[in-house]
């Protein structure tokens, strides 16, 4: 995994800083590092305090960082103060950082100057190293000493900072970027009609992630704005006052929860589709028709097991899905999983098949372990899948490959393939088909 260093204030409100640094990271799949500058106490309606780290703990946090870890590319924050930027661009020339992206956070979103002559100066030098800068129209101007009142004003100011985006959300939205003498536009997708808190930051991390994956600057700075266009589409107000963006893309992940069910309906779904495309399979089928199941783990009722919402059913000599493949979606066969799983955990899937002598020869001859159970023998007050089940593994003393019962008035005989995985199961399954046929 490639990372990224950010050298940045902590912003409390979490909508701005080191904070949504780390969040931009994370949603181009980077490892985030970070030496902090300040502690600023702030919500979404204000700054509440500034508290500025001495410069030497700042350095010894680049250090820490820069001689372990080593990033594929850095990124400059609010830097507080003079002493702090002179320690900051020492330490990129120390360690030859040359992937540098630097945020001159020096005005507010309000236009108040943030940081005194002297440490804008020292800002001016801290640009100079860095292979791009990305000041807001505000900063522009205080680096390149030019009043910006047109987009014209925006290119002569870029060309006087040297290879930077001149950002125009204050002005007409247009961004300018001056990059190896040359001048791209990007226009904006649309104009955003509120604040938004923290985009600044979040702009700049995205181009610095860029040239962590290798992406070169106008690229880079394509890719960040089209990643901010959509977190743009994504604000959320978690206090009263300024809205946030949604940097990590948390209203577009899937939780853990949802992952794991993603990836046992993908491992249901490919079993599923090589049963379909096995010549033999339709041998298989009763008359009932079948299903595959595969549970969660540690599944405890029939919602957390994936199976086919109809049936498979034989049509000529193939095998049809009827409905679709979901969680909820068998009942007999979800019933018989979790059972199962009650006497061994790993074994979170099963598959119903056609009964008859040959088959349960055939599961035999491969070496399958084959328990059985009689419905005669079922207590009034059971239900048949979870007695049936229980009893036939406390007859193998483990969970066997196979259960098969020879039906009862009105029921059909069943085989039942049991295995770890839905994957595990349809290979049984075929390994008899293909003795059928
Ligand atoms: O967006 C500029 C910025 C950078 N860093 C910190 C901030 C802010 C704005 O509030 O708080 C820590």
């Amino acid at each position: 995994m490639r990372t990224v260093l950010t050298i940045a204030g902590s912003d409390s409100s979490g909508g701005a800083g080191i904070q949504q640094d780390l969040k931009v990271f994370s949603a181009f799949r980077l490892h985030g590092a970070s030496a902090l500058t300040a502690v600023t106490a702030q919500n979404t309606v204000g700054v509440q305090r500034v508290f500025a780290l001495p410069a030497d703990v700042v350095e010894a946090q680049i250090d820490s960082v820069m001689q372990d870890i080593k990033p594929d590319a850095a990124k400059t924050g609010m830097l507080a103060n003079s002493e702090i930027i002179d320690s900051v661009r020492r330490k990129i020339r120390e360690y030859n950082i040359r992937n540098l992206v630097v945020d001159p956070v020096m005005v507010s979103t309000s236009g108040h100057r943030l940081l005194n002559e002297e440490a804008i100066e020292a800002m001016r030098k801290l640009v100079s190293v860095s292979k791009i800068s990305t000041p807001n129209i505000y900063e522009a101007e205080v680096l390149s000493g030019i009043k910006i009142k047109t987009e014209r004003d925006m290119v002569k100011a870029a060309e006087e900072i040297g290879d930077c985006v001149v950002k125009g959300g204050h002005l007409n939205a247009v961004d300018i970027l001056f990059y190896g003498g040359k001048i791209y536009r990007f226009p904006p997708k649309e104009k955003k009609k509120f604040s938004i808190h923290g985009t600044g930051c979040a702009f700049s991390a995205a181009v610095a992630s860029n040239l962590a994956l290798g992406k070169d600057i106008p690229s880079a700075v394509e890719s960040a704005k089209e990643y901010m266009n959509s977190v743009i589409d994504r604000t959320f107000s978690p206090g009263s006052g300024l809205r946030l963006a949604d940097a990590a893309g948390i209203k577009l992940a899937l939780t853990y929860e949802e992952n794991k069910k993603k990836e046992v309906i993908e491992k249901l779904e490919a079993a599923v589709y090589s049963l379909l495309n096995n010549e033999n399979a339709y041998l298989l089928m009763p008359q009932v028709g079948s299903n595959v199941a595969m549970a969660l783990p540690n599944a405890s009722s029939l919602s957390e097991v994936a199976g086919i919402s109809g049936r498979l059913v034989r049509c000529e000599k193939k095998v049809i899905p009827v409905g679709v493949i979901k969680f909820g979606g068998t009942s007999h066969v979800g019933r018989i999983v979790l059972t199962a799983m009650k006497f061994d955990p790993k074994m979170r899937a099963a598959m119903n098949i056609r009964y008859s002598e040959g088959i349960i020869e055939t599961c035999s001859k491969l070496n399958f372990s084959i328990s059985s159970f009689n419905r005669s023998k079922q207590p009034l007050d059971s239900k048949t899948m979870e007695w049936g089940t229980a009893e036939a593994i406390k007859e193998a003393g483990k969970v066997p490959d196979i259960i098969f019962d020879r039906g009862g008035v009105s029921k059909e005989a069943m085989v039942r393939i049991l295995g770890k995985d839905a994957f595990s199961v349809v290979e049984k399954a075929k390994k008899i088909a293909e003795k059928l046929c």
